[in-house]
């Protein structure tokens, strides 16, 4: 059933009415639809989310707006990131099973998604705010990253599938575009959107003059807009992920893009690091207990990450990327190749890391980790701290050998006066 041709938001009092003859939805939360109740709970920056309780369950339906919430009708936004959104999350549900919410309904000229209400998970960046720990969680990442990252590729995928998936989602252009501008440039220059928290201007300028900076985070950037060699979910922060005390989901690819394998891993560890860094505002007597768990993620998303890729090279590569019939069918040991492949991907997965730690202190769309600190003399020194450890992610990408070494770095810049 479709919903009708010309677009037109729901809103709580309007959505039971609109979608009452869906019938996967009503399968879901019963045929009644006077009985519904609705909730608008979207907290992001961009689209509507409805939770939709009825007498038999729940569901979410998520809407896009023709517009950036967080900013308003001056940023208008193509409702097309539904249909990105929606094809992202069917790859990511064969490429990891179980790893994604189910969807039940997609109606692209209303931009509507209707998937399965995640319970009692919530938001994995107010769990890391709280102090709370999600058993499995770096486990379930790791093998996420590693999966859709293979799976997604030419060392798996049919050429001809590969090509033509790229060419679809090359469409996605406005919903990237916003990465490439808040993410990869706006932080290095005193672009409109810009802000920062007071005192942290001498890091800022020290940021912004570091014309060595500025090239390899423009490198990493060319790669990133260059490099088509896997669909990313393109916005993998702890916003994006949802969890229970021991499952988690990965939730909100509309910024799905073919790009670089390192992306979603690099962009994670960021949230994770950003995450470590407030918690001296947030925690007490457990600060370090809790710090530590925080980078112990780390280590074991990026161990669980290398474990899996290789699995998946020695298990799974069927595409035309480093075919057995050059290695193995030769009697060739082929696990230099795997071991020169990941560390492209961990040099790629540190720059955008670096940048991800800029981006969320220095352009539009903080984060809460640091955003709830009202204090800015609080908060200032924790977000120093942290933009400075970004800068030397970047700097470094190419020599940082493994995660240890990246939570020792993060354990040094914790115990500094950057400002
Ligand atoms: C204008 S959108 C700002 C940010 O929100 C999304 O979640 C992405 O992280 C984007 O960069
Ligand atoms: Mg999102």
């Amino acid at each position: 059933m479709s919903l009708g041709t010309k677009y037109k938001a729901l809103s709580i009092e309007t959505l039971p009415e609109r979608l009452k003859g869906v019938d996967v939805l009503a399968s879901k939360v019963g045929a009644d639809s006077a009985a519904w109740q609705v909730q608008e709970v979207g907290d992001g920056n961009l689209n509507l989310v409805f939770i939709v309780t009825g007498p038999e369950g729940k569901a979410v339906v998520k809407q896009a707006l023709p517009y950036v919430r967080l900013v308003g009708d001056s940023w208008p936004l193509p409702l097309y990131r539904a249909f990105y959104e929606y094809h992202a999350l069917t790859r990511q549900a064969a490429r990891d099973p179980g790893s994604v919410p189910d969807i039940f309904y997609f109606d692209e000229a209303q931009a509507v998604i209707v998937m399965e209400f995640l319970s009692p998970h919530v938001i994995l960046r107010h769990k890391l705010i709280a102090g709370e720990r999600v058993d499995g969680l770096a486990d379930f990442l790791g093998k996420f990253c590693a999966r859709t990252a293979f799976r997604g590729s030419e060392l798996s995928m049919k050429s001809g599938d590969k090509k033509a998936d790229v060419g679809l989602f090359a469409g996605n252009v406005d919903i990237p575009a916003i990465t490439e501008a808040l993410v990869f440039t706006d932080p290095y220059f005193t672009a409109e959107m810009n802000h920062h928290t007071e005192g942290l201007d001498p890091v800022v300028a020290q940021l912004r003059s570091d014309v060595a900076l500025k090239v390899k985070l423009q490198q990493a950037f060319q790669r990133f807009v260059s490099n088509t060699e896997t669909m990313v979910h393109g916005d993998l922060h702890s916003g994006s992920i949802m969890s229970t005390e021991s499952e988690s989901r990965v939730i909100d690819p509309e910024f799905a893009q073919y790009g670089p394998m390192g992306f979603d891993i690099g962009m994670l560890c960021a949230n994770f690091l950003m995450a470590y860094f407030s918690q001296p505002a947030h925690r007490g007597d457990d600060l370090d207990v809790y710090q530590e768990w925080i980078l112990g993620v780390i280590e074991e998303v990026c161990t669980t990450f290398e474990a899996e890729f290789r699995r998946l090279w020695a298990t799974e590569r069927t595409g035309i990327l480093y075919p057995a019939s050059l290695f193995e069918d030769q009697g060739h040991d082929s696990s230099a190749a795997c071991d020169a492949v990941l560390k492209g991907i961990w040099r790629d997965a540190w720059a955008f890391c670096g940048i991800e730690m800029h981006r969320r202190c220095l352009s539009l769309a903080h984060n809460a980790d640091f955003e709830d600190i009202a204090d800015p003399a609080v908060r200032a020194p924790l977000e120093a701290r942290n933009l400075m450890m970004g800068a030397e992610m970047i700097h470094e990408a190419e020599r940082l050998v493994d995660a240890n070494t990246i939570c020792a770095i993060a354990r040094d810049f914790n115990g500094k006066d950057v400002l």
